[in-house]
């Protein structure tokens, strides 16, 4: 029973709000991906995990609800390293939160952004969020004050990535990792479904953003400073010669393409100690 997560874990009767900024955190954290690494060892770890990944803090109540959504196929030995380094960063954090892989079936053309999509849809379904924080699976940040929560406008978090150079590629970058409230996903209509393959999508999602008005918040660079595992090319995943139409148009699209446009099947979900795991079926292009 999916709902029932609401009430199982709800103890906030007697507490306290949670401090604005957490007594928990460190600051600067050593991230390597040499060591190998089992999930068991994992879930040892970090036994405050409630099924399905969810935490919540015991000793206050936390400032927001958030769902991780992370878009996922084949890529089982970088999520083993995510959920190392990120859980007990977003325990430190003080976070309300859950960790939702949305695993794309089958072996057709990859789509980043839809699986996204579905994950706030999914999300949804089991418990109250307001904020959803979209994560590459290969992306984990260096400083735990880069906090996985929502702002007054749309939070672009991997603003300082090792591969390039530890600064943004160009300004109006939203890739890796963001995090958008519920209202200001809404406002934009959700992301793009009709961007297969590699690239753009982000760029569109920016696009969005812009044209209803919001404006981008960022941590600085030492605070957002994060490394990315480093790996070959996807198969199912070549850059997308529509992309730069498509950004093109973003302004026109966005009405009628995004979560009002949402079509998908859920195959399978998956409770983990460590996450929820939900297998869909994105379809392929029209
Ligand atoms: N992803 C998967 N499986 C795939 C493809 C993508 O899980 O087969 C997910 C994963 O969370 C990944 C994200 O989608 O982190 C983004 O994938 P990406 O290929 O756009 O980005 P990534 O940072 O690689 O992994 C960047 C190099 C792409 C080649 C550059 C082409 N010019
Ligand atoms: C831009 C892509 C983005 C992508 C960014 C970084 O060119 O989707 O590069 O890519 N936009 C277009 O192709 C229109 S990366 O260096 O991580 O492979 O996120």
């Amino acid at each position: 029973n999916r709902s029932a997560l609401s009430s199982a874990v709800d103890n906030s009767g007697k507490l306290d709000v949670c401090p604005d900024e957490s007594p928990l955190l460190v600051g600067p954290l050593r991230v390597e991906f040499s060591e190998p690494l089992s999930l068991d060892t994992v879930r040892a770890n970090n036994p405050k995990l409630l099924e399905g990944g969810h935490y919540k803090p015991k000793d206050c109540i936390a400032l927001q609800k958030v769902a991780i959504i992370i878009p996922f196929r084949h890529r089982d030995e970088h999520l083993k390293f995510w959920l190392h380094y990120l859980h007990p960063i977003l325990q430190r954090q003080q976070l309300d939160y859950g960790v939702y892989i949305i695993n794309q079936d089958g072996e057709q053309i990859f789509n980043r952004a839809k699986l996204m999509n579905i994950g706030y849809v999914e999300a949804l379904k089991e418990y109250n969020y307001e904020c959803f924080v979209f994560s590459d699976v290969d992306l984990i940040p260096m400083d735990d004050r880069n906090i996985y929560k929502c702002y007054d406008q749309p939070r672009h978090l991997s603003v300082s990535m090792d591969k390039f150079g530890y600064k943004l590629p160009y300004k109006q970058y939203f890739g890796g990792v963001s995090a958008l409230s519920k209202n200001q996903y809404l406002k934009i209509n959700g992301f793009p479904n009709n961007y297969w393959g590699w690239g753009g999508e982000d760029d569109d999602i920016y696009n969005r953003i812009n044209y209803r008005r919001m404006l981008i918040s960022r941590p600085d660079s030492e605070v957002g400073k994060c490394r990315m595992i480093r790996h070959s090319r996807d198969e199912k995943n070549d850059a997308n010669p529509q992309r730069f139409n498509r950004i093109a148009h973003t302004r026109e699209t966005m009405n009628r393409d995004g979560i009002n446009s949402l079509v998908y099947q859920v195959l399978k979900v998956e409770k983990d100690k460590l996450y929820t795991k939900i297998t869909v079926d994105v379809g392929k292009p029209t």
